[in-house]
């Protein structure tokens, strides 16, 4: 109850940094309040043919260029305009000293990396290796949930100004590898512009932030979200908080992780996996509905 009453607490000063002109030197609220809104989710035919360009420069000079192709962001498609409702959602990625004190309180299941690769492991490092349902248990935990894929669109793209809600990536249009911790196919060419191999401690990139104050939406880590994957859901989909298909054995992730290209970091991809999956480059965030969804 009292982690409830934390997180009303936050949710009600949340728009106080509406305007988006606080600076990030403050301490600010660890739930972002996202208004309700709409956004466009998914990916126009000139959003796809960018994806294709961008996907070659990832590869270039790779066999793997050869999948660039509209097929691989076909899921994207159409692009579609949804209303999402008001909610909250973590500014940062859950970070393993968090998901400890719920291991600890015996309401988690330990994560299955970390403690056994140091490269991977640190308390402000984002927590990798748990499944989506123990990602859904650890938010139940602290009075929330996952994300529908349709709120992590809308707190990757929506804005305030309907100027804002065709961005490709959180910060903007243009990629710009210093604003998220991504990676390269190849592992001999890592990428070194963002300043780390791994995991990156959240929050460590600002300058990306989405246009609510979202930090590391793109990157870092690939972030489990509540729906089941459909490579045609987006042909079906409501146009009011959808929330996925109702069966399937795949589950969304979203945003690219540290070893992705800067292709998967876009704000429309789709990433998708067994829910059971713990990996090393997926982790989560919360999302705290003014009711659930
Ligand atoms: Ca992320």
């Amino acid at each position: 109850m009292l982690r409830l009453r934390r997180v009303a607490a936050l949710l009600a000063l949340a728009p106080l940094l509406a305007a988006g002109s606080t600076p990030l030197r403050v301490r600010l609220p660890a739930v972002v309040r996202v208004p309700a809104g709409e956004v466009v989710m998914g990916s126009a035919p000139e959003d796809v043919e960018a994806a294709i360009r961008l996907c070659r420069h990832d590869l270039d000079g790779l066999p793997l260029e050869q999948e660039c192709t509209e097929e691989l962001f076909a899921s994207e498609t159409p692009a579609h305009r949804v209303r999402v409702s008001a909610f909250g959602l973590d500014r940062t990625e859950v970070t393993q000293d968090a998901y400890a004190r719920c291991v600890a309180a015996g309401e988690c299941v330990p994560s299955v990396v970390g403690a056994t690769d140091a490269r991977l492991a640190g308390g402000t490092l984002p927590v990798v290796g748990v499944s989506q349902r123990e990602a859904q248990q650890y938010c139940a935990s602290v009075g929330g949930r996952l994300p529908t894929e349709a709120e992590w669109e809308r707190g990757a793209r929506g804005g305030a100004r309907a100027a804002m809600t065709g961005r490709t990536f959180p910060w903007g249009s243009g990629w710009d590898g210093r604003l998220a911790n991504h990676g390269r196919l190849v592992r001999t060419l890592r990428a070194t512009d963002d300043g780390y191999a791994f995991l990156a401690p959240v929050a460590s990139y600002p300058d990306g932030a989405s246009p609510f104050g979202l930090l590391d939406l793109a990157g870092n880590v690939s972030e489990w979200v509540a729906d089941w994957y459909d490579r045609g859901y987006y042909s079906t989909s409501p146009r009011v908080d959808p929330t996925g298909p109702t069966v399937g054995s795949l589950r969304v992730f979203r945003g690219g992780s540290f070893d992705s290209p800067s292709f998967a970091l876009r704000s429309a991809y789709r990433g998708m996996a067994p829910e059971g999956t713990r990996d090393v480059q997926l982790g989560f965030r919360c999302a705290y509905g003014e009711e659930s969804r």
